[in-house]
């Protein structure tokens, strides 16, 4: 096997190495799982289809391509429409390229010999999409093993691979998919080190919003910001996720941003900005939101809603490791925040009677956090045998699992005020009787505080994937920095911050 050229995935500067070694490894992985299942018969061969190039609608614009998911954690390809294969009992890994038209020399570049991708991409053989059927049959395989398993997030059906001669063959569509998401779920060494590089850069770039963002800016314009940052010092060329940018009441839209609401309010003295977005390397993502007065300044509603919020967010970090039910977190999160709203006087009584009639999904309708890899909610949240709950606020959870080493999640707790949610919870008295409706007058508008930071779940606890300032001190004190320092610069005319 070719696992010691050396091969990997980078793009100058000072953007991260990412091993091809990294794939290999994940093969090896997915390999053991099988080579382990009794279902798997003697001479099995995996079958992946990667990813199509697409079009804009019915034009010849292209769309830019990203990598399906599945395809790239086994074989790391950047390229569209390849095949994949590994021969479960040898280990050996077959990659296949499409044979490319003469048009392509003029249009898009060199067309590069199958020798070329062996090499880039350090698998045992190369052969052309066309050949699949012959080249497959040619090592008789008992079985191939396709994907095809629900995303439990989306509820979409991942694409099984299929090619022309495939019923020549026995196929088996069943195994391959709870072994691979299993193995996705479990991040190794290599990955984490992609994913705390995703982080480090998508964490830099929210510290150059935060400094930038002025009164009278619309929101789109730190969007534009975050993403030139990520991609020119990171070699982000895609975002995990559509960037939401919600200042004011918008920042209580959960996924505000969308093309109907493409952040372009703007932003207003008073108002709280909160930011969630995170930039993707070599498709290994990030997924982090910031919360911060536009002026720099908390007003004291703004500061006793962030501080519950970070309250509730560090009791989970304290509280993560192996072992631990991530329901439960979602719960404790929950408490914290009847507790502070409590406190701050928006809500009275006993905090076990307002659990008991799921109040805290007044404030947090989401879940408390999901699993991150390739993908930004990434798979196995919900295998066979663990339940999605079905209470308000938990029923949203996209993993009911028991958290392991190798894990990596967000943490993203959140208190919001929702006209709709408020609204319905003072319509029904089982909730309202522990409402103060008066002082939650004051909030109507405010919008809302989340606070999103990526863990990995390690021996003994967590390691903090994501850094940026948190506290309300270190906010204030970084932003009358950032102020203080792009006062007279147009950050992006003079590149001031790139260097
Ligand atoms: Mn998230």
């Amino acid at each position: 096997m070719a696992a010691s050229a050396g091969q990997y995935f980078w793009l100058g500067n000072e953007t991260h190495k990412v091993p091809v070694a990294l794939f290999a490894l994940n093969r090896n992985r997915l390999l053991a799982r099988l080579r382990a299942n009794k279902d798997v018969q003697k001479n099995s061969i995996v079958v992946l289809q990667g990813g199509e190039e697409t079009q804009r609608y019915c034009t010849d614009t292209g769309i830019i391509f990203r990598q399906e998911s599945f395809f790239h954690w086994t074989f790391g390809v950047t390229e569209a429409d390849c095949y994949g294969a590994i021969d479960v009992d040898t280990g050996k890994s077959l990659l296949f390229v499409p044979k490319l038209p003469e048009s392509y020399a003029v249009w898009m570049g060199k067309i590069h010999p199958r020798e070329y991708f062996r090499k880039k991409y350090e698998v045992d053989e190369v052969h052309y999409t066309d050949e699949i059927s012959s080249v497959l049959a040619s090592r008789n395989p008992s079985v191939l093993l396709t994907l095809r398993g629900v995303n439990t997030d989306s509820g979409n059906v991942s694409k099984e691979a299929s090619f022309e001669g495939i019923s020549q063959f026995q196929v088996n569509n069943t195994i391959l998919h709870p072994e691979i998401v299993e193995c996705r779920v479990i991040k190794t060494d290599l990955e984490l080190e992609v994913l705390r590089y995703s982080n480090r850069i998508s964490s830099e770039a929210h510290k150059e919003v935060m400094k930038a963002a002025k009164l009278g800016m619309k929101e789109y314009e730190l969007e534009s910001l975050f993403l030139h940052f990520c991609y020119k010092r990171g070699g982000m060329r895609h975002t995990s996720y559509t960037c939401i940018c919600g200042s004011g009441d918008n920042s209580s839209v959960l996924h505000y941003g969308h093309a109907g609401a493409p952040n372009d309010k703007t932003i207003a003295d008073g108002d709280l900005c909160l930011f969630d977005m995170g930039g993707e390397y070599h498709c290994y993502g990030s997924d982090i939101t910031c919360t911060f007065p536009a002026n720099g300044k908390f007003t004291p509603d703004q500061k006793a809603i962030y501080e519950a919020v970070l309250r509730s967010s560090r009791a989970v970090m304290k509280a993560v490791k192996p072992g631990v039910a991530w329901p439960n977190m979602h719960r404790l999160t929950d408490r914290v925040h009847l507790e502070e709203l409590t406190k701050i006087g928006i809500l009275k009584g006993n905090v076990d009677d307002m659990v008991k009639v799921h109040l805290g999904a007044i404030f947090m309708p989401h879940g408390l956090g999901h699993f991150l890899g390739i993908d930004v909610h990434d798979v196995g949240g919900y295998p066979e045998g663990v339940e999605r709950s079905t209470e308000p606020g938990l029923k949203s959870l996209r993993t009911g699992r028991i958290l392991q080493e190798g894990m990596v999640l967000t943490i993203e707790p959140g208190i919001y005020f929702i006209d709709h949610l408020l609204d319905q919870a003072l319509a029904d008295p089982a909730q309202s009787c522990f409402i103060n409706s008066e002082a939650l007058q004051r909030f109507r508008g405010f919008g809302g505080v989340r606070i999103e930071d990526d863990i990995a779940v390690t021996a003994n606890g967590m390691e903090l994937l994501t850094c940026v300032p948190r506290t309300v001190e270190e906010i204030e004190e970084f932003m009358a920095q950032g102020q203080a320092s792009t006062r007279s610069a147009d950050p992006i005319a003079s590149e001031k911050f790139l260097n």
